[in-house]
């Protein structure tokens, strides 16, 4: 890439070419920069419909990521396991449909790193305060793994751990900021991934958080 690139991309991030980390996966820097108003009005009514909480994993530890979810399948975990599920287990009731305008996020950002025809049925959404952390784990709960994941950043930055085919690969640290999105699948779709305690701090447009939204197709 020549300078002039450098400089043409910084200009408008949207148009930035992807970053690949390998193949199947690539962070998209400031995709969602344009969205992020009617992301976060239709964010907080999905958390007003199915509140933010702390899971629990088979092993008994309380999860220090709240999450929710919206869409026809939703991700959960507790003493018996982890697995999708139709219904909030809290409400018994349908989780909320995915938002027209995440849906729109999600498949436009597959399609700019090479996944046309994204179909997610899931959307995790996973919120972190300072100290609250994701430790090395593999997604591998859904059964279309021939879908790419696509992942939305929003609020406070965060530094994501890009892992190998095994837990106990040496990892790469990729800062991940408000509006980046991150792309993953074909030969990169099991990779082991994390993310390390949210740093202190105040975002301007999203408050002392940070926001994840992971799309999948589970069903
Ligand atoms: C996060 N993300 O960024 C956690 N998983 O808060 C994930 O665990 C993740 O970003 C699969 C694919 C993309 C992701
Ligand atoms: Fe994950």
């Amino acid at each position: 890439m020549s300078t002039f690139d450098l400089f043409d991309a910084d200009a408008d991030p949207a148009a930035n070419a992807p970053l690949v980390l390998e193949p199947g996966a690539s962070v998209l820097r400031g995709f969602a920069l344009a969205r992020v108003g009617t992301l976060r009005r239709d964010l907080d009514a999905v958390i007003a419909a199915a509140p933010l909480r702390h899971l629990v994993t088979p092993g008994g530890k309380t999860m220090s990521v709240a999450m929710t979810n919206c869409g026809a399948l939703g991700w959960f975990s507790d003493r018996s396991g982890y697995r999708y599920t139709g219904c909030d287990p809290l409400s018994d009731r349908p989780w909320p449909a995915m938002p027209a305008s995440f849906r729109a996020l999600a498949v436009s950002a597959a399609s700019r790193a090479g996944f046309e025809g994204f179909a997610p049925d899931a959307c995790l959404v996973n919120r972190y305060v300072p100290g609250a952390r994701l430790t090395l784990h593999q997604d591998r709960d859904e059964r279309q793994l021939g879908q790419p994941i696509v992942s939305v950043s929003l609020g406070l930055p965060a530094v994501f751990l890009w892992g190998g085919a095994q837990r106990g690969d040496r990892t790469r640290r990729v800062p991940l900021s408000h509006g980046d999105v991150v792309v993953w699948g074909g030969p990169a779709r099991l990779r082991f991934h994390g993310v390390m305690p949210l740093a202190e701090g105040e975002h301007a447009f999203m408050g002392a958080c940070r926001i994840n939204l992971t799309f999948r197709c589970a069903g």
